[in-house]
């Protein structure tokens, strides 16, 4: 991971703005965006930072001006902001004018927040009233620090991310379905950090009955939210004792006669406010996720392992002919433990 940018006085806007996000990283705003705010002289002597810590809770435009050693600090002062400050009144006042009845005369946004409420209405005020507006700043790590955000406002459904390990040879599980210890401790854990990234983690029924698993977040030091639970029940009977099912899960499938449609699932949870799903089902249910074209982001865990054969293969299904195999950018690829991560989106235009 990049090194979190030290704030210290004199630096650019660019580097002001990468210290802006690092400060979001370890907050859990959702629905709400992660947003960082830092506040400087015109020569960039640092004044103060504040980030928005939670749904509901203060701006993080206000927090920054409310950490000010002395509020006439803030005359004439630039406030460097990772998502444009917002113009209308929610559960919080607006922000351009808590900054610009702070006397601030300059603002640097990272990216226009597509949230219809706003949407480019922030920065039109904030120019109207003679405050001098910088936009476009570091643009794409704003978004690639809370693309859940981005992704769900744009489209009102969430971001939906399908995990699944499978050994070298592309096989989830054995033929006795056996596949709790295909990867690695490390791969394990680092499945949990991808939870944590996650407002909600989705399994089928299937997975349910077969590894009883709980869905939340097991790490050391981890103080976050945990997931929502969902399970796709389809037809099949969830028994009442599931370890799920302690959590209150939300649960598809039941009034519908077993069959659920992934995309109306989706936008129900959209109009549910979780703006990011980690589906971790088995083969199942992963097939019907591809084959709908629901995932924007794929994480592959590819085990040190050789199955050799044929158990159940990482996606259920048969591959006819080449022309149906997704196409597929990798954008990132590590070593996790013994075992390798693979990080990849569809093309534009195949998902
Ligand atoms: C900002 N700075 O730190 C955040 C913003 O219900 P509210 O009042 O919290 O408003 C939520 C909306 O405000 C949210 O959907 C997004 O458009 C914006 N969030 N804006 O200027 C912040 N968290
Ligand atoms: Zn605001």
């Amino acid at each position: 991971m990049r090194r979190a940018v030290d704030i210290v006085d004199g630096l650019g806007v660019d580097e002001l703005m990468l210290a802006a996000i690092d400060a979001t990283r370890s907050t859990y705003p959702h629905p709400n965006p992660r947003v960082g705010a830092v506040i400087v002289t015109p020569d960039h002597t640092v004044l103060s930072l504040g980030v928005c810590h939670g749904d509901g809770l203060a701006h993080a435009e206000t927090t920054a001006l409310d950490a000010l050693s002395d509020s006439s600090l803030a005359k004439g002062a630039t406030a460097i902001v990772t998502l444009e400050p917002c113009s209308h009144q929610g559960r919080t006042p607006p922000c351009t004018d808590a900054l610009i009845n702070a006397g601030i005369a300059k603002v640097v946004v990272g990216a226009v927040d597509p949230d219809p409420r706003v949407s480019g209405s922030g920065i039109r005020r904030l120019s109207e009233a003679g405050v001098e507006v910088l936009t476009g700043i570091a643009n794409e790590a704003v978004i690639a620090a809370d693309p859940a955000y981005f992704h769900h406002r744009q489209f009102g459904i969430p971001r939906v991310t399908l995990k699944m390990a499978a050994t070298l040879d592309g096989q989830a599980a054995a033929l006795d379905g056996t596949s709790q210890w295909i990867t690695s401790a490390e791969a394990r854990d680092d499945v949990h950090r991808l939870r944590s990234e996650n407002d909600a983690v989705l399994v089928g029924a299937g997975t349910v009955i077969a590894d009883d698993p709980s869905l939340t977040v097991r790490r050391d030091g981890y103080e976050g939210p945990q997931p929502l639970p969902i399970v796709v029940v389809g037809n099949r009977e969830i028994p009442r004792e599931s370890k799920v099912m302690e959590r209150d899960p939300l649960m598809y499938g039941l009034e519908t006669q077993g069959s659920v449609d992934l995309a109306e699932m989706l936008k129900d949870l959209g109009s549910r406010g979780i703006m990011s799903v980690l589906v971790e089902g088995g083969p199942t249910l992963a097939r019907s996720f591809v084959t709908s074209g629901t995932v924007d982001s794929f994480v592959w865990y590819v085990a040190a392992k050789l199955a050799a054969g044929t158990g159940f293969p990482a996606i259920a299904g048969r591959f006819e002919s080449i022309a149906e195999a997704l196409d597929l950018i990798v954008v990132d690829v590590q070593m996790v433990g013994p075992d390798i991560r693979v990080t990849a989106v569809p093309t534009e235009g195949s998902a």
